[in-house]
């Protein structure tokens, strides 16, 4: 069988999950690409023979589509998501999954009135062969218990688009999903401290954050988060056990020695480093979905990210104070 994928935006991660899906996975075509620019979404959609639309309702509505795939900015995921929910169509929704508590709340009501997990929301790490070993290490308990994980985030440069806002929700996103993931349990409280800002950032931004929450067990978790470095993509978690430490490095690929020094090619952009996390996951989702199955973070991933993302966000408003996170009681649904 051939899952038939409809995509809405036709932006760069939307153009990457074309290119893993016709090159480089087996089970999947995209059949229909929507985004508000309508040429964007034709641009797409015309070399592959599938139809264009510049609504993602048009296209959840589309019967040929058997399952929607949402690369969308996050603030605009919310009616998308909850649409193809109601379709009763399964959906792989970039991260975050809604920007909001309220609207997180909306897709987990919306889901189980469904009946089934029809929402994955794109948190790749969980494929990355690294951060898998690193949960293998925690689960296997060789060196006893985390007590501490120390993550830095780095990009090379960010858009003038792109708001301190963005610099939690969309970029430390990724820790505060992947840490959750690999301890097993919920963020409760966190504080943001923003250390003297970078020259080399727009005015209005304000780079680095550091991140430091604190887990149902009292893990401590830091997070630098800086994202005009200049150099280069650069992810790194060392979790600190209680008899060794695990570290994922940055960049652990072939090393140069010669005249110019020594040396190991660094990445541009998460596209690089993660190109076959996005492969698993995608190809995973496609696998599951034909098995009428679930795959990857879930809607209740999805939220409680966002949770610690306002959370973080007003511990920042209000000068780094310690802020708690508030999350309803996990329903018997996401168990
Ligand atoms: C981007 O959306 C990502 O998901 C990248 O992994 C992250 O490094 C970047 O900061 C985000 O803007």
């Amino acid at each position: 069988m051939t899952l038939r994928i409809g995509l809405i935006g036709a932006g760069g991660m939307g153009r990457a999950h074309v290119e893993r899906i016709e090159t480089e996975l087996a089970g999947g075509r995209v059949v229909a690409v929507a985004d508000v620019n309508l040429d964007a979404a034709r641009a797409v959609a015309e070399p592959l023979g599938a139809v264009a639309y510049a609504t993602g309702a048009e296209l959840i509505a589309d019967p040929d589509v058997d399952a929607v795939l949402i690369a969308t900015f996050g603030k605009v995921h919310a009616p998308d998501v909850l649409a193809a929910i109601e379709a009763g169509k399964y959906v792989l929704c970039e991260k975050p999954l809604v920007t909001t508590t309220e609207d997180a709340l909306r897709v987990l009501d919306a889901e189980q009135r469904a009946g089934k997990k029809l929402v994955t929301v794109g948190y790749m790490r969980r494929f990355d062969a690294g951060y898998q070993q690193l949960r293998a290490a925690l689960v296997a308990g060789e060196h006893g218990y985390a007590t501490l994980v120390h993550c830095r985030h780095r990009n090379p440069s960010v858009p003038e688009n792109y708001t301190t806002r963005n610099m939690i929700d969309d970029t430390a996103s990724h820790e505060i999903d992947i840490c959750r993931y690999l301890l097993g349990e919920e963020i409760t409280r966190v504080r943001v401290e923003a250390p003297r800002a970078t020259s080399h950032r727009f005015a209005h931004l304000q780079d680095p954050l550091v991140l430091v929450a604190y887990t149902e067990s009292g893990v401590r978790i830091d997070d630098e988060v800086n994202v005009n470095l200049q150099w280069g993509y650069s992810i790194e978690c060392e979790l600190v056990m209680e008899t060794g430490t695990i570290r994922l490095g940055d960049q652990e690929q072939v090393h140069v020695r010669d005249l110019a020094g020594n040396r190991n090619p660094i990445c541009r952009s998460h596209i690089d480093r993660f190109h076959d996390a996005f492969n698993a996951e995608v190809q995973q989702w496609i696998r599951a979905v034909e098995r009428d199955d679930h795959t990857g973070s879930s809607a209740w991933d999805g939220y409680a990210a966002v949770a610690v993302v306002e959370a973080a966000l007003a511990s920042l408003d209000a000068g780094g104070v310690e802020v708690a996170v508030q999350l309803i009681p996990k329903p018997a649904f996401y168990a």
